[in-house]
């Protein structure tokens, strides 16, 4: 069912392979929640005790409380009027109900051409796939035609310097960087006066995921953040948050964190393809309303879409008729 098209951008092509991947990768193979809705009616009959069932399966599929409350009251009203018959009219109205948590934060980033360079502040704790995707959206922004500029902001590790170089060699792309240790603010100011001068289109700025402590991370991010703004107010356009999925209920903790820092205007999922549950994704759209632009299904650089939100929850959910 494909019935509600989310607003992608003309610019986005989506590979059918994409979604089959998808689907085969999250939750590996069978949907958790298919599989499981089986067991939930064996006379074919859906009840209370059917929905009180459905409540522990997404919660344990990391949606969290208070999302799962959202979607069984839309349930509970289905079942008071008598419209949950048999095991595939709760599929339907699941579907139903989580596609209206999910189809508000379903706004994929727009790179205007206008702002030179668009800038795309990538945060996130060490791990969650922040370099990989700035790899990722190289090669995506540059099959769309447009020039593209990395800033190894981690300067916290030399190693981290050396895969964004990495993904810049394989890309083509240039990388502005310094030695280890250097204020990675002083780096992205250098990189954004580089991508001025060249005409550069989108410049993706790395950054580390721990420092000393937590506050000492966003004291810098936020410093970094104060800094480009300076040179063009309208910058950062985009602070993009990484999220490891298979974190669960911790990544929405995070999450929470670096919003109040720093004000997030979109946020990648990674790592949809291990052992998370992907009910992570429910969560943080009901409970932080920002967009969710991409989502990553595997480490290479075509495991990454546009998030939609009706492809994943047929994914999620498994196709119901
Ligand atoms: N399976 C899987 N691995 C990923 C994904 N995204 C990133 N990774 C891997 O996660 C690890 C950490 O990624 P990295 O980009 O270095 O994280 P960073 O510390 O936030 O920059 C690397 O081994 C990546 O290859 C994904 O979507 N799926
Ligand atoms: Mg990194």
């Amino acid at each position: 069912m494909f019935g509600k098209k989310q607003a992608t951008s003309s610019q986005d092509k989506k590979p059918r392979g994409f979604i089959s991947r998808l689907r085969e990768r999250l939750n590996r193979g069978d949907s958790w929640l298919t599989y499981d809705l089986a067991n939930l009616a064996p006379g074919g009959k859906i009840d209370e005790d059917s929905l009180d069932e459905l409540e522990s399966l997404l919660v344990m599929a990391d949606v969290g409380i208070d999302t799962t409350e959202r979607i069984l009251a839309q349930l509970r009203k289905r079942l008071a009027r008598k419209e949950l018959g048999n095991l595939d009219a709760l599929k339907a109205g699941l579907k139903s109900a989580v596609l209206e948590v999910l189809e508000p934060v379903a706004v994929p980033l727009d790179i205007s051409k206008q702002a030179e360079p668009f800038v795309i502040l990538m945060v996130g704790v060490n791990g969650a796939g922040k370099t990989t995707t700035i790899g990722k959206l190289a090669k995506r922004f540059q099959d769309q035609g447009l020039s593209v500029m990395l800033a190894a902001g981690d300067t916290f590790r030399a190693a981290a310097v050396e895969q964004l170089q990495a993904w810049g060699e394989r890309n083509k792309v240039p990388v502005v960087a310094q030695q280890s240790g250097a204020d990675p603010a002083a780096v992205i100011f250098d990189a954004w006066q580089a991508a001025r001068a060249r005409g550069i289109n989108v410049l993706l700025a790395d950054t580390a995921g721990r420092l000393q402590n937590q506050q000492g991370l966003m004291d810098e991010l936020a410093k970094i953040k104060r800094v480009i703004g300076k040179q063009d107010s309208s910058a950062p356009h985009e602070v993009m948050l990484v999220l490891d999925a298979s974190q669960g209920q911790n990544a929405l903790v995070q999450a929470e964190k670096f919003h109040a820092a720093l004000g997030l205007t979109g946020i990648t999922v990674t790592k949809l393809d291990g052992s998370a549950k992907g009910g992570i994704l429910l969560a943080i759209a009901n409970r932080l309303k920002v967009p969710v632009r991409f989502i990553g299904i595997g480490e290479a650089a075509d495991d990454m879409e546009v998030f939609s939100a009706a492809d994943f929850a047929d994914a999620l959910l498994g196709k119901t008729s």
